[in-house]
């Protein structure tokens, strides 16, 4: 049975990952941050919640990341563990950094002492690409990383220290280049189920605006249970390496209401918005549309779930969950 170490186990990515390998015969083990109020809800919501087993530890803590790698002697270590709302990165810039850089050098550093075979892959982001893009319109492997936000810039350090390790070392670490990727199960600071959880209180009576910022950048949204399957890809591939992961579509934040609104029943969302300025970014990434060429390529994987058909299964179930609510 082979077994599987995830950071960030609690958050959206990691509850996925955590029911697809678990599908797979993994013994499943999670780092996770010891909080006084812990939050095992996507876990729970996946019905994986028993199935796992969770160590306490974080990987700015190295001495606990060493722990974690000793008692769960792992096939394969996936690093989800992350700071990763981009809009706080500038209140947080060196929490970011500690966390989304020096993190994962916690990890290189002890998979190359404790156990140099120990598979590895880095949750890598679009964010990395920022203002940057190629003459066609899309992003990818090839496209020069010109970062917007301290998240950005931490996550490439990150991406150019596990291919330094690789390089160096010859440990197997690849890094996933992931665009936006959105679920049920997404926090609720971010665009995406910051709207539809405000359209399920607002169908239910229970608010009446959504206060949002910029409206018009454009991101390449996928669904985050078709990514996982990429991350674990690409530890099963012969060889380790880096890989865009997208739809290669792109759409505006306009376009996500409009959809969201239209699913939800209710009609045009204009006399719903309110912009306000607090929610607009220093630097703003304009335009996302992610080339998987390569992914589909060489790991033969695909995006499975539209945009459209992700928006009516995140609106449907927001407003089951605000029905729900005490
Ligand atoms: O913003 C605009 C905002 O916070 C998307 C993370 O998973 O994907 C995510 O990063 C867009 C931006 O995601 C609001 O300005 C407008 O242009 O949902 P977001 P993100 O920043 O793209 C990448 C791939 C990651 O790696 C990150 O970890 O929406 N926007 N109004 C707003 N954004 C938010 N959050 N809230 C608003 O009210």
């Amino acid at each position: 049975m082979k077994k599987a170490l995830i950071t960030g186990i609690t958050g959206q990515d990691g509850a996925y990952l955590a029911k697809f390998l678990l599908d797979r015969n993994y013994k499943v083990f999670g780092l996770a941050p010891r909080r006084s109020t812990a939050s095992y809800s996507n876990l729970k919501f996946l019905n994986v919640k028993d199935d796992v087993r969770l160590l306490y530890g974080d990987v700015t803590d190295i001495g606990s990341l060493k722990s974690a790698i000793e008692i769960s002697c792992p096939d394969e270590i996936y690093n989800l563990a992350a700071m990763s709302f981009v809009g706080a990165s500038w209140d947080l810039p060196i929490c970011s950094a500690n966390v989304n850089g020096i993190g994962v050098l916690n990890i290189l550093e002890c998979i190359k002492h404790l156990n140099k075979d120990i598979k590895f892959y880095q949750a890598g982001t679009s964010e990395m690409f920022g203002s940057s893009i190629n003459s066609d319109g899309f992003q990818n492997e090839t496209t020069a990383f010109h970062p917007r936000s301290p998240y950005g810039v931490s996550k490439v350090f990150a991406h150019n220290l596990v291919r330094n390790y690789r390089e160096s070392f010859g440990i197997f670490a690849c890094n996933g280049i992931l665009f936006n990727h959105e679920s049920p199960l997404r926090g609720k600071e971010f665009v995406t189920r910051k709207i539809t959880d405000s359209i399920a209180r607002i169908l239910l009576g229970k608010q009446d605006k959504i206060e949002l910022g910029n409206l018009d950048t454009h991101r390449d949204w996928g669904f985050a249970g078709d990514y996982v399957k990429a991350m674990w890809l690409m530890l099963q591939h012969d060889t380790p390496d880096d890989y865009v992961v997208a739809t290669g579509k792109t759409n505006s934040i306009r376009y996500f209401l409009e959809k969201s609104f239209e699913a939800a029943g209710l009609d045009s969302y204009d006399r719903y918005i309110i912009q306000n300025p607090k929610y607009f970014r220093p630097a703003e990434v304009n335009v996302l549309k992610g080339d998987y060429s390569k992914a589909n390529n060489v790991l033969n994987w695909q995006p499975e779930t539209t945009l459209d058909e992700l928006i009516i299964k995140m609106v449907s179930c927001d407003i089951e969950r605000v029905k729900n609510e005490i």
